[in-house]
């Protein structure tokens, strides 16, 4: 059993019903804890909507590859195309954290690359462990985190679970 950290996100479609939909089918791989829902202006190119974000805590027995897959399987069943590096989508899944383990390789970078400068990951990830550390850095303290770009949008049971 390994805990890990999903990071969630989407700008196109009814974002809501589907971070929703993606949090029932990560509840399939393991024991779940859902964070609040938020909503933040898009990194990268501005001419696209706001986003949706949030994190999951999962505790699964898959390995890094496989989860990466079934995430890869629900971007697609959401409907998902790719338009253009950090565009528009309705549902982006990263692996943020698996367990203590630093993985690099052809097709997964773990912990997920800009984590720590983006508030949208940080927020979420502190309401499901406010202790979190990555690399030896306590995410709590980081300065990107006293200003934060981002507003809650529901901090209730908002995916009905
Ligand atoms: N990949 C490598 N490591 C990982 C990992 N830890 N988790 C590879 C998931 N995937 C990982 O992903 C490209 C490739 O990354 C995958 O094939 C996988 O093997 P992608 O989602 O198809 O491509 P992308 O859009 O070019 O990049 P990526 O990495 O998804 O972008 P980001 O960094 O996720 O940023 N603004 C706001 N406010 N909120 C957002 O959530 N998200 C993005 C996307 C841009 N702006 C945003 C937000
Ligand atoms: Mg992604």
């Amino acid at each position: 059993m390994t805990v890990t950290y999903i990071g969630l996100g989407s700008n196109l479609g009814d974002s809501q019903q589907i971070l929703t939909e993606a949090v029932h089918k990560l509840a399939s791989l393991g024991a779940i804890q859902v964070s609040k829902l938020y909503q933040s202006p898009p990194m990268g190119p501005q001419d696209q909507p706001n986003y949706l974000n949030a994190a999951v805590q999962l505790i699964t027995d898959l390995a890094p590859l496989a989860l990466l897959d079934e995430l890869q399987r629900f971007e697609q069943e959401s409907g998902r195309v790719r338009l253009r590096h950090w565009g528009e989508r309705t549902l982006d899944l990263d692996l943020l954290i698996y367990g203590d383990e630093q993985i690099q390789n052809e097709r997964l970078t773990v912990p997920h690359v800009g984590v720590l400068e983006r508030d949208f990951v940080l927020r979420p990830l502190l309401d499901l462990d406010e202790n979190l550390y990555i690399k030896g850095q306590q995410l709590k303290d980081l300065p990107i985190l006293q200003n934060p770009d981002l507003t809650v949008l529901d901090a209730a049971n908002w995916a009905n679970l």
